[in-house]
């Protein structure tokens, strides 16, 4: 399709913080799994490598995305955390050149310590504004030596949770001013990668900054980076918001911002993330046809951000689940492949749109309201409301997925 091979649009990612860090946990127990490798040391960040690249050998798959926080211990300052992360990438850098998955994005954890409990870039405290700023900056040098396709940023901890404490207005611009910083030192040490906001809505703080697609193009124009900066759309974060996944990645297209994606499942119980593997075809199958609408991937690709349920104690169940999960995108894909070459649904949806090309029609897109005043009354224009004929299409997409 487009000239590629199926599997080179899908560009499948393991996501290494469900896999090997997560440690299973649930906000009314605590930790519910124990793994051989959890701990502190060095020891145990090599050990879960081990693991994560065992698990990449069963797969195949080519690609994987880490967080900082999930691929080296926390050190007891700074300078020790950033040189356990430069050593965790030498080591993981061994395991890539000796067969492995690539990178396709790195990312800063800047959510999970209790410093940033009041955000990273927005937090009132200078001291966690740099804090931040130097993480960030160890993590895209992380993934510039790993050779990473994109640098992802999610902003966690980027919002409020009462208005009363917060100045809404300098938060933004702190935010605005942080990412300016990460777009320069991107450029200046030559990573041609693409850099990306996630955005997502209402989790952890109330009010999120970076709430959807829209917020996040708005925040970009603002600041004058749209055409730095794109969107790594999240299916969960996509239905948090009140949207559909497909909507989200039609409007960032249409936007000029789509730039990759992070798969997974959050359904009806959606008033949280729960982060399930990709388990619905016809969505999946909706969702591939925007991206594939798009020009499909060029820096980005499918990125599994799913945890297995707390029950499935066994590490081998991972397998299955991407197994799974990459068998639900393959045939999304594969369906949406079908759609676009069966051509029925664009042929209806741009006969929809088929009175514009009239010239009266054509005219007002760069007419004036008098015009179109005159217009209606010298044709006697009545309108009626014409078909929409849904059902037809959604009996179109039935037939594939
Ligand atoms: C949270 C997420 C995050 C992001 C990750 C990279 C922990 O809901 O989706 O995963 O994907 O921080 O941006
Ligand atoms: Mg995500
Ligand atoms: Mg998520």
């Amino acid at each position: 399709v487009m000239g590629k091979r199926l599997e080179d649009h899908l560009r499948f990612a393991v996501a290494w913080w469900h896999g090997f860090a997560w440690p299973g946990g649930d906000p009314f127990g605590g930790q519910t799994f124990q793994r051989p490798w959890f701990g502190d040391t060095m020891k145990d960040a090599k050990a879960k490598a081990d693991a994560a690249f065992d698990l990449f050998a069963i797969l195949g798959q080519p690609f994987f995305c880490f967080h900082d926080a999930d691929i080296r211990p926390e050190g007891a300052t700074f300078a020790e955390s950033r040189r356990n992360l430069e050593e965790m990438v030498d080591y993981i850098g061994g395991k890539m050149e000796a067969g492995g998955p690539k990178l396709l994005w790195g990312t800063a954890n800047l959510f999970s310590h209790r410093r940033y409990m009041a955000g990273a870039a927005t937090n009132p405290d200078p001291d966690v504004f740099a804090y931040a700023a130097a993480t960030v900056k160890s993590c895209i040098d992380a993934t510039q030596k790993l050779g990473g396709q994109n640098y992802v940023l999610w902003g966690g901890r980027e919002g409020y949770e009462t208005l009363l404490n917060t100045d809404l207005a300098r938060e933004r611009q702190q935010a605005g001013r942080f990412l300016q910083m990460v777009v320069d030192y991107a450029r200046k040490i030559g990573f041609d990668g693409t850099i990306l906001i996630e955005p997502k809505p209402q989790e952890p703080t109330k009010h999120q900054y970076d709430h959807d697609v829209a917020t996040v193009y708005g925040f970009l124009k603002e600041f004058g980076l749209e055409g730095e900066v794109k969107v790594n759309v999240e299916q969960g974060h996509a239905i948090l918001a009140g949207h559909s996944f497909e909507h989200e990645l039609a409007l960032a297209a249409s936007l000029g911002i789509l730039g990759s994606i992070d798969m997974n499942r959050n359904d009806y119980q959606s008033g949280w993330d729960t982060d399930q593997f990709p388990n619905n075809v016809p969505e999946v199958a909706l969702a591939y046809y925007e991206i594939l609408r798009a020009g499909g991937f060029t820096t980005g690709g499918t990125n599994f951000d799913a945890k297995l349920r707390r029950q499935s104690l066994d590490p081998v169940d991972l397998v299955a689940a991407h197994v799974g999960a990459m068998d639900v995108c393959a045939r999304g894909l594969k369906a949406a492949v079908a759609l676009l070459e069966d051509g029925e649904l664009e042929r209806l949806r741009a006969d929809r749109y088929a009175g514009w090309d009239g010239v009266a029609a054509k005219a007002m897109l760069d007419g004036s309201l008098e015009e179109a005043a005159a217009l209606v009354e010298e044709r006697s224009i009545e309108p009626e409301p014409r078909s929409g004929r849904q059902e037809r299409l959604e009996a179109i997409v039935n037939r594939f997925v």
